[in-house]
């Protein structure tokens, strides 16, 4: 996108904005303009959403070019799973999670089996340094208090690994209903002995 470049975007520039809200709420809006060489990406909670586009009088640029993908929420309904193994994912990964999500996903297999997790990525927050996007692991059924939140990426260089207690563990991710990130994906086998 190559629009007359205004720091404040006082001159030519996109204005994209999310027009379900509530009319008190407050509504989603970005100004775009100027010089950007790689995509940028915004997820819209609503399902409505207005692309504006505005231009002074003077100095033109190369234009812009947007793409939009209309994201099933329906996908971030509780889930069961009884597969030996899988992948894991956030709705719209690895575009950007929507905000005011609460997914449950649980893996139940047969006792005296186990679950194996291995988060392969994790991107959550951005611009944000508490945790209010999060990933819940419950690694016993029984007993909550063995829980794992998630919800900033482990730099070192070991992948972020976890084992059930018994035989289900339920994952929850929550989102608030400001920013985004990538989201996060996570494999998961099952078995009674592991070899690490
Ligand atoms: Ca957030």
């Amino acid at each position: 996108m190559v629009l007359c470049l205004q720091s404040e975007c006082l001159y030519d520039y996109i204005r994209i904005e999310d027009l379900s809200s509530e009319p008190d709420a407050e509504r989603f809006t970005r100004l775009l303009c100027g010089h950007h060489p790689t995509p940028v990406t915004y997820a819209i909670s609503g399902h409505v959403a207005n692309v504006s586009f505005f231009t002074d009088y003077d100095t033109t640029g190369r234009g812009f070019h947007v793409e939009w993908k209309a994201v099933n929420t329906s996908q971030c309904k509780n889930q069961w799973l009884n597969e030996p193994s899988g992948i894991l994912q956030s709705i719209n990964y690895p575009i950007s999670y929507l905000n005011d999500l609460v997914c449950k996903t649980v893996i139940s297999v047969p006792d005296p089996s186990r679950i194996w997790l291995k988060v392969i990525d994790l991107d959550l927050n951005e611009h944000e340094a508490n945790c209010s996007d999060n990933l819940t692991l419950y690694l016993d059924e029984n007993d909550a208090s063995y829980s794992v939140v998630l919800c900033a990426w482990n730099n070192s260089d070991t992948p972020l690994q976890f084992l059930s207690l018994t035989n289900q563990t339920e994952i929850v991710f929550k989102s608030d209903h400001f920013h985004n990130g990538k989201g996060y994906q996570i494999i998961y086998k099952t078995g009674e002995r592991f070899i690490f």
